[in-house]
């Protein structure tokens, strides 16, 4: 198991030298010149970073936390991604231990949103995940069963987890928003309206919460 950490935190090492890219060239990039925008403790993959934390928690007090940090509970959008992950899990954590990451059917039963508000558009579940075993089982847990996959499981566990933020708004585009608040130009789109940095449009269809939130996800708002 030792030199399986080390192996990983290697390879992460590495990909954070020479910039994170996906699986098809392995999870230690070659030929990337961009170097790791995250913070220190935070590990950069594409344009987001990622922390493992270490503290077992519930997943709602997993999720605070990392709002803490100004992140949430990670997601996943890729195999490549979930690969990168895995790595910095088992890198810090000495193994591929279960930790929570963002997904939840909370709202309504085998309907999996991401805590960050990203688009549920990639899954990895354990064969006979999610199951709600035992009851209702709304929170995602990665890393579990013999290939280390998802699980849905009730989120009261403790288990260490992964918080994921984007460093898109902290350098460039803050600036851009700071010139363009000064010059007091409405920044979105037709019909929307805006309100400090952020756009907001009415919907007049009625829905349920979650079927709101899920067309929202499945238009153009990104
Ligand atoms: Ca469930
Ligand atoms: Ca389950």
């Amino acid at each position: 198991m030792l030199t399986i950490s080390l192996l990983l935190c290697a390879a992460l090492a590495l990909s954070q030298a020479t910039g994170a890219k996906g699986a098809e060239e392995g999870v230690v990039a070659t030929a990337a010149e961009n170097r790791n925008q995250c913070s220190t403790g935070w590990f950069q993959y594409e344009s987001r970073c990622f922390m493992f934390i270490e503290t077992a928690r519930t997943w709602p007090l997993a999720e605070r936390h990392c709002v803490s940090l100004g992140a949430n509970l990670a997601s996943v959008h890729s195999s490549a991604e979930y690969q990168f992950l895995q790595v910095v899990v088992g890198c810090k954590a000495g193994g591929f231990s279960p930790t929570w990451v963002g997904g939840y059917d909370a709202v309504q039963d085998r309907l999996w949103f991401w805590s960050d508000g990203s688009k549920f558009d990639y899954q990895n579940w354990k064969k006979g995940e999610p199951n709600n075993s035992g009851g209702r089982e709304p929170c995602m847990v990665m890393n579990w069963g013999d290939e280390y996959r998802w699980n849905d499981i009730s989120c009261g566990n403790s288990f260490p987890s992964v918080c994921s933020k984007s460093f898109c708004c902290s350098g460039a585009k803050v600036a851009e928003e700071a010139v363009a608040a000064a010059e007091n130009r409405n920044q979105c789109p037709t019909g929307w309206f805006q309100f400090g940095s952020r756009c907001f449009m009415f919907v007049e269809t009625a829905r349920t919460w979650p079927l709101a939130e899920v067309s929202w996800l499945l238009s153009t708002v990104n």
